[in-house]
């Protein structure tokens, strides 16, 4: 039983057939059927003009990062000290936006938005970066998989536009927000400018993922996913795993997040502190004992979670996880930790 991400998912049964009927051709030349009419569905339920597909969540944030950042001289990117494009993403945003981070800390993934105010960086100062963007990630995975309020997102944008500033969401796992909130994902991707989600996690299609945003910014990211070799030809194969992946599995996520609920509740009481999950992630801190010997200790009765640091592991619920999986999950950390 692999706990250790929601990237693990395989593809269902249906996304195979799918993927095998899929009418095909030149992505790259826009002449991809089965892409055309992802990026067209994607646009439209997240209500933004355009959409174009990438390969992955990182090259999606990295793209819009790199298009929003180079619109700016000396650009600084704001952004929760646990960002996935801080964190997980091989400074990218040095590598490839030659920008700098601005990281702030915040509950939940919620930058306080005094601390954003005070971090802003007007043009006029010759020896300061220059703020090219803010960017927030919903939900949070290092935040425990938080779901950021609508009401923050909204006050967050209204700063930015202040400022003449963009904001970019990494909402990889949008609909883990939009299911937690019980409002549709369009109405959270309202507050940004781009946004970038995945199909390759909850989701469970096996690759891919769609940047979303105004038009024009999306024809600057077509030309920045071309330098990066991200163009794809016949990518209609995978395109079509991942419209299954809107279509259906966006509605069946409550079960993940019913899951990952269950676990947290069937520790209670253990040597292992947690914030209770709002989706389907769950950190937990192992307190006195290395997290690396207990998640072995489990990986050894073949039940696997992810190590984050020396005191905490993570457990993601997705797709190929049942409920009678995480009744497993919560007798062998019980036998594990002594209790
Ligand atoms: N997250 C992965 C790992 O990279 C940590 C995981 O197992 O959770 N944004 C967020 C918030 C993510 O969690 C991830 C992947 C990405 C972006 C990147 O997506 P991919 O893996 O498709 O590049």
């Amino acid at each position: 039983m692999d706990l250790r991400s929601d990237t693990v998912t395989k593809p269902t049964p249906e996304m195979r057939e799918a993927m095998a009927r899929a009418i095909v051709g030149n992505a790259a030349w826009g002449e991809d059927p089965t892409v055309n009419e992802l990026e067209r569905r994607s646009a439209e339920v997240l209500g933004k003009e355009a959409a174009m597909f990438v390969p992955s969540g990182t090259m999606g944030n990295q793209t819009a990062l790199r298009v929003w950042t180079s619109r700016k001289v000396a650009p600084e990117v704001i952004c929760h000290e646990r960002a996935h494009i801080v964190m997980n993403e091989a400074a990218g945003l040095a590598a490839l936006c030659h920008a700098q981070a601005k990281t702030l800390p915040g509950k939940g993934g919620c930058m306080p938005l005094d601390s954003i105010r005070v971090a802003i960086q007007p043009r006029a100062n010759p020896v300061k970066p220059q703020t090219a963007v803010i960017a927030l990630e919903n939900t949070h995975n290092w935040e425990n998989g938080a779901v950021l309020p609508l009401e923050y997102m909204r006050d967050v944008h209204a700063l930015a536009q202040e400022h003449k500033l963009p904001v970019h969401l990494d909402g990889a796992r949008i609909f883990n927000a939009a299911t937690a909130l019980g409002r549709p994902a369009r109405e959270i991707a309202q507050h940004a400018d781009s946004i970038q989600f995945c199909f390759s996690k909850g989701l469970a299609a096996p690759i891919g993922s769609m940047l979303v945003g105004p038009k024009d910014f999306i024809e600057d990211a077509s030309k920045v996913r071309q330098y990066i070799g991200g163009a794809l030809r016949q990518a209609g194969v995978i395109a079509a795993a991942a419209l299954i992946g809107l279509d259906t599995m966006t509605k069946r996520l409550h079960e993940d997040h019913a899951n990952c609920k269950r676990l947290a509740i069937g520790l209670k009481g253990l040597p292992l502190k947690f914030e209770p999950p709002q989706t389907n992630i769950l950190i937990m801190d192992s307190i006195e004992r290395p997290a690396k010997e207990i998640i072995d200790a489990c990986a050894n009765q073949g039940v696997l979670f992810s190590l984050i640091s020396p005191h905490e592991f993570r457990a993601v619920t997705h797709n190929d996880v049942t409920t009678a999986d995480i009744d497993r999950a919560i007798d062998v950390l019980r036998a594990v930790l002594g209790t």
